[in-house]
């Protein structure tokens, strides 16, 4: 019996040693957390890259950054050339519900909330002037609203 309770204590004794070798990495939050934080901040400059890449590669597409709140944008006359594509990006640094939408193209970005940011890629293929609008309820007519001028 003895013996049997010393094998027992000692393959107790082994997987308890091996639990705590395979434990140690959680046993070890620091280690833990500085591996995954270069990762995220690695990952966030992937992202960032692949951006610039992707702008790079399609040489046409420009960025147009349009921020807005109660009730504005803060550029309402934006200027494209004919047949150029951009990237329309709108910021909502206002505290309520807003969208960024170009009615006549029926393109826009998603109604989003405070702080965020949405895109859309839209190609300007005829001249002429486009509004670009609000389209939460009551926005345009306070003032969402501006002008993209083809040319
Ligand atoms: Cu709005």
């Amino acid at each position: 019996m003895e013996s049997r309770i010393a094998l027992l204590l000692l393959v107790s004794a082994i997987l308890v040693t091996s639990g705590c070798l395979n434990g140690e990495d959680p046993e070890t939050p620091e280690g833990e957390l500085d591996q995954p934080e270069p990762d995220e901040s690695v990952e966030e400059e992937d992202d960032e890259d692949s951006e610039t890449s992707d702008a790079e590669n399609g040489e046409d597409v420009r960025q147009i950054v349009i921020e807005g709140g109660e009730h504005y944008f803060d550029s309402d006359n934006v200027e494209v050339e004919q047949g150029e594509t951009v990237e329309i990006v709108f910021a909502n640094t206002g505290d309520m519900q807003h969208d960024l939408r170009i009615p006549d193209l029926d393109e826009g970005t998603e109604v989003i909330s405070s702080g965020e940011r949405d895109s859309f890629e839209v190609t300007f293929d005829e001249e002429g002037e486009y509004d670009f609008e609000c389209s939460v309820s009551g926005h345009a007519e306070q003032g969402m609203e501006g002008t993209i001028t083809v040319r």
